[in-house]
């Protein structure tokens, strides 16, 4: 026997063809309550899509400790042979829930594992590095990447003017304009923690360390025009793909390293470490395996699960804390903020972002939509003669520990020996990058300014290259005043 459709409270009803009316061609009648429940429903079946990253895809995997990291941390979840399940989101940054996977973009990498000590989330980008290094500019960016205030059109013109007046962006653009712009899928790009944050070891000792997951799928991408081509036949290239790698049963697996610097190293390294633009040089640095971290397990329900997942970097536990990385502290506050505005204060009780391996005693209480509740025998306030919990810093993250000079001061970040906008994008195209890459890079930087940059950014275009590589910057004028890329051969205009 077929289950009855119901209404949202369980009264099977009696049509879910026809509403109610007086006579076959009278009036709708007011009390038809299941039309207007159906009506009213649809009309709020979406929540707010995310401000930035709001095209993406999900799956739930683990991470399984294959070394032993214990000397630099006492997190749990990385101590030898532990394993922890995780759900992550890949995404595109600037472009709208039904957008194109393969437009050209960094790729959001955030990871949630459910840890015995609480969520703990690294909420990563599939570059190194980002665009700029303090969060008051993170607006402007943002908004720079996105649409034209009048128009409400893309335009690559405000892009690149934005770019080209920062620019500490030299080096994030470089990446974004080769390969690594546009991953042939999610699971052939590696994922990075961006940031440095800091391990705590169980003696108490604290250390610098950034994240790297390394695809075992081998990096992948796909050229400009293929990324067009298939961005006007499937916008969901991209969440297909994984969607049905995973349903083979071919799950895809990322290698998971830490570079560590130890503290007393950081005053004293070539870059400053704590600025988001830049990377540490795998030489000074290398990697230090961790585990291998496997996505094996689709989600039931994409709303459910995948777009009311919170990610937030301030979910950290004991054993890893936070650094100087003014764009890291700035995320420690915007990310629950963002999630109590898109998806209700009581968020942390939704499926996906529950606490699983752990018991959550939170003073939270009330507040709408809450359906989890403290048991009436618990105080709702601290501190409390009944049993209630109180805090411990014994066992609670520290949030991490540093030392710094204390005057109020608005500045940039401390310029180190080697420090400069362009120095590490000069770095990446000369030493780096083949001359296949290299080509590619030229063929996409002309297609993009192609796409409608014009005086006086236009100029500022040609400078910003020629200050990242004199060659390279030759040939994108010489690609971009010949209406052709740097080898000669006509580039369309990219799209979005
Ligand atoms: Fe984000 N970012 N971000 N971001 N970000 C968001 O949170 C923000 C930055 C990243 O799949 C938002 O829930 C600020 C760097 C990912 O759900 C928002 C700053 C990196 C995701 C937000 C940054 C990221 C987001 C939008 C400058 C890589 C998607 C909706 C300080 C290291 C997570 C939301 C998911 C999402 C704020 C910069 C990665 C608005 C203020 C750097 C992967 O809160």
């Amino acid at each position: 026997m077929t289950k009855p459709t119901t209404t949202n409270t369980g009264t099977p009803v009696e049509s879910d063809n026809e509403s109610l009316t007086a006579g076959a061609q009278g009036p709708i009648l007011l009390h038809d309550h299941y039309l207007i429940e159906k009506l009213a429903q649809f009309n709020r079946e979406r929540v707010p899509e995310r401000i930035v990253h709001a095209k993406g895809a999900g799956a739930y995997g683990e991470l399984v400790v294959t070394n032993d990291v214990s000397e630099y941390t006492k997190a749990k979840l990385f101590q030898p042979g532990a394993r922890t399940e995780s759900l992550v989101r890949f995404s595109t940054v600037a472009g709208e829930q039904g957008s194109p996977d393969t437009w050209r973009d960094p790729r959001g990498f955030a990871v949630k594992f459910y840890t015995e000590d609480g969520n703990y989330d690294l909420v990563g980008n599939n570059t190194p590095i980002f665009f700029i290094k303090d969060p008051i500019k993170f607006p402007d960016f943002i908004r720079s990447q996105k649409r034209l205030p009048g128009n409400g059109l893309r335009d690559h013109n405000m892009q690149w003017d934005f770019w080209t007046l920062r620019p500490e962006t030299a080096h994030q653009v470089t990446w974004l304009m080769g390969d690594r712009g546009v991953p042939k899928t999610y699971r052939h790009m590696n994922g990075y923690g961006s940031h440095t944050y800091q391990w705590i070891n169980a003696a108490g000792e604290r250390f610098w360390v950034k994240y790297h997951f390394k695809t075992d799928q081998g990096i992948d991408y796909l050229t400009q025009a293929e990324a067009d081509r298939i961005a006007g036949a499937d916008a969901d290239y991209h969440r297909k793909d994984l969607w049905e790698a995973i349903e083979r049963g071919e799950f895809p697996s990322w290698t998971v390293s830490v570079q560590v610097m130890p503290v007393a190293e950081a005053e004293g390294y070539r870059f400053n470490p704590f600025d988001l633009t830049k990377v540490w040089s795998h030489k000074d640095y290398p990697l230090i395996e961790v585990g291998k971290w496997t996505l094996n397990r689709n989600p039931a329900n994409y709303f459910v699960d995948i777009e009311q997942a919170a990610f937030e970097p301030s979910n950290v536990v004991p054993g890893i804390g936070f650094s100087p990385d003014k764009m890291l502290l700035g995320r420690v506050f915007a990310y629950a903020d963002a999630h109590r505005y898109r998806i209700g204060t009581n968020y942390a009780q939704l499926p996906p972002n529950q606490a699983r391996a752990a018991e959550v005693n939170s003073y939270s209480k009330e507040g709408a939509m809450r359906y989890h509740y403290n048991d009436a025998s618990v105080p709702v306030y601290a501190p409390n003669s009944f049993g209630g919990p109180h805090a411990d810093p014994e066992r609670a993250p520290d949030g991490g520990i540093w030392d710094f000079d204390p005057t109020i001061v608005r500045a940039g970040y401390v310029q180190h020996a080697e420090d400069g906008d362009f120095t590490q994008a000069g770095t990446l195209v000369r030493e780096v990058l083949n001359d296949d890459q290299r080509d590619r890079l030229v063929d996409n930087i002309v297609g993009h300014v192609l796409g409608g940059v014009r005086e006086p950014v236009l100029s500022r275009v040609f400078e910003y290259w020629k200050n990242v590589d004199s060659e390279l910057g030759k040939r994108v004028e010489e690609g971009v005043r010949a209406g052709s890329n740097g080898n000669g051969s006509p580039t369309p205009p990219v799209q979005g």
